[in-house]
C-alpha cells in the first residue's frame, strides 16, 4: 500500500494505545497513519499487561474489538493478599456494587487490534526507522522516517505520541515546557510464562519476608508469575527450578502445595518506577499512555491509563472534527492527569505496602505490617482498595 503523504492524526507508536487510538479515530471517520519502530511480531511478543478494567473492555468494545475479550477474557470478582502465611480475599464485587475486572492479556488486545486495524485497511508502518516530529508547535506538523530504506515525510493536523517511555515524542518537547515526576523503587519484577494451570483460580498478591510475589494468568491452562527481585538481577541469572523454588518459599503452605509447575516460555525483568510528565500536550503533539506516565505494575494500571487516555484523546478529536468544537483538545491535558495521579496513588500505595524494602528501618516495617493488619480487618479499607483496583470511572466533564 503506498503510504500517504498527509492524513488527519499521526499516531507514533503501535503498541495497545496506538493501536486503540487508531480504531476509535476509525470509528468516528477520522483518518489516522500509525508509525511503529518495531515489527508486529516483536510488539506481540512483550508479555505485559492481564487485568482489564471495565472501562478498558468498553473503549475495546466502542472500538469494535470488544468479541473475543468477552467470549475468552475471565472475569475476576476477588483478588487474594497472602500475607503471613495466610491467604485473604479481597471481595471486589461485594465491596463496589457489583463491578469486576477481567483477566486479558495485553498480547491478545494488541491482537485483535491489529486484526481489525488491517482488515478495515488501515495504513500501519511497522519497522519504521529515525522517526523524527516536527513543527508541533504550529499549525503544520509533520514527521518524518525511514522505511524500507525509503526517508518519507507524512503531514498532518496533530500528532498522537503513544510510543510508550522509550519514545522520540516527549523527548522532542521542550524540556523547559514540561514538568517530570518520578520514583524509582530499588528492585524490579522478574516474571515467567508458563503452560501450566494457575495455582488458584484468582490472582494472590504475595507479601512475604523474602519479597513479593503475584501468580497471576493468561488462561485457565497458562500462567504469570511474578518475584519481587534486586535490580541487578538478570532473567538468565534464573533457572526454571530456582524460580519455581523461590515462589514456592513466598507462597503460604496451603497455595505452595497447588503449585503445578513447568518450563517457562519467557522470563523478563522490568523495572518498577513511578513517573508523570505534566502537561500531556505541547502545541499540537499529545502524549498518551506510557509515553506520558509510567506505573509499578502492582495495581495493574499501565494499560489501562493507556486506554483511559486515549478515549480521552479520542473523544476529542472526534468534536474537533465533527462537532466543531476545541474544548476536549484544550481539556485533554487535564482530564487524563486527573485520573493518571489517582492511579499513580494507588499503584504507589500498593506498592508500597506489598514488598519488601532493602533499605526500610525497623519503623517502617512496623508500620507496612500494621497497615496490612488493618487492612485485612477492615471492609472500609477493603473497599478503598477494591474500588481503585475495579478502576475509577472515567470522569468526561
Ligand atoms: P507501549 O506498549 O510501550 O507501546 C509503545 C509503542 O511505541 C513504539 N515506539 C516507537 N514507534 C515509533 N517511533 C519511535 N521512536 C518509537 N519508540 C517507541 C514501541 O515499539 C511500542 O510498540 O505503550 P502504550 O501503548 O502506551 O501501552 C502501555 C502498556 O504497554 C503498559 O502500560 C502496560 O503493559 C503496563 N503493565 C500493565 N498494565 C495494566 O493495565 N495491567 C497489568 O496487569 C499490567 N502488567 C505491565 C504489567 C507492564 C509490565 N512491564 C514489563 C513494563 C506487567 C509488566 C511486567
Ligand atoms: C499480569 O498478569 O501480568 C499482571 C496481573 C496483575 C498485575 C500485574 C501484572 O498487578
Amino acid at each position: 500500500m503506498p503510504l500517504p503523504t498527509r492524513t488527519q492524526v499521526i499516531i507514533i507508536g503501535a503498541g495497545p494505545a496506538g493501536l486503540l487510538l487508531g480504531q476509535l479515530l476509525h470509528k468516528a471517520g477520522i483518518e489516522a497513519l500509525i508509525v511503529e519502530r518495531q515489527s508486529a511480531a516483536h510488539v506481540l511478543g512483550r508479555i505485559r499487561a492481564g487485568v482489564i478494567e471495565q472501562t478498558t473492555a468498553d473503549a475495546l468494545t466502542a472500538a469494535g474489538v470488544g468479541e473475543r475479550l468477552h467470549a475468552e477474557g475471565l472475569p475476576h470478582e476477588g483478588i487474594a493478599l497472602s500475607v503471613a502465611g495466610r491467604r485473604h480475599r479481597i471481595d471486589l464485587a461485594a465491596l463496589t456494587g457489583g463491578r469486576h475486572v477481567t483477566v486479558y492479556g495485553q498480547t491478545e488486545i494488541t491482537r485483535d487490534l491489529m486484526a481489525a486495524r488491517s482488515a478495515a485497511g488501515l495504513p500501519t508502518v511497522h519497522e519504521a526507522h529515525d522517526v523524527s516530529v516536527h513543527d508541533f508547535d504550529g499549525a503544520a506538523p509533520r514527521v518524518r522516517f525511514t522505511h524500507e530504506g525509503t526517508t518519507h515525510e507524512v503531514r498532518g493536523d496533530f500528532i498522537a505520541g503513544c510510543d510508550g517511555f522509550h519514545g522520540v515524542c516527549r523527548a522532542s518537547v521542550p524540556a523547559t515546557a514540561l514538568r517530570t515526576f518520578e520514583k524509582v523503587y530499588p528492585f524490579g519484577w522478574l516474571g515467567l510464562l508458563a503452560d501450566v494451570p494457575p495455582v488458584s483460580p484468582e490472582l494472590i498478591y504475595v507479601r512475604s519476608p523474602r519479597g513479593f510475589a503475584l501468580c497471576s494468568m493468561r488462561s485457565p491452562t497458562r500462567s504469570r508469575y511474578y518475584l519481587q527481585c534486586p535490580l541487578d538481577s538478570q532473567p538468565g541469572h534464573w533457572s526454571d527450578d530456582a524460580f519455581w523454588a523461590e515462589l514456592r518459599l513466598r507462597l503460604d503452605p496451603d497455595t505452595a502445595a497447588q503449585l503445578r509447575t513447568g518450563p517457562a516460555l519467557e522470563k523478563s525483568i522490568a523495572p518498577l518506577r513511578s513517573f508523570v510528565t505534566e502537561p500531556m500536550r505541547f502545541g499540537r503533539l499529545f502524549l498518551a499512555g506510557d509515553a506520558a506516565h509510567i506505573v509499578p505494575p502492582t495495581g495493574a494500571k499501565g494499560l489501562n491509563l493507556a486506554a483511559s487516555d486515549v478515549s480521552f484523546l479520542a473523544h476529542a478529536f472526534d468534536a474537533h472534527y465533527n462537532a466543531h468544537s476545541d474544548e476536549g483538545l484544550a481539556r485533554y491535558s487535564e482530564r487524563a492527569l486527573a485520573r493518571v495521579w489517582k492511579a499513580e496513588r494507588f499503584s504507589w500505595w500498593f506498592t508500597s505496602l506489598m514488598h519488601g524494602f532493602p533499605d526500610a528501618t525497623g519503623f517502617a516495617e512496623r508500620m507496612q505490617d500494621a497497615e496490612l493488619a488493618w487492612l485485612l480487618e477492615s471492609p472500609a479499607a477493603q473497599a478503598a482498595l477494591a474500588e481503585n483496583y475495579v478502576g475509577l470511572p472515567l470522569e468526561m466533564h
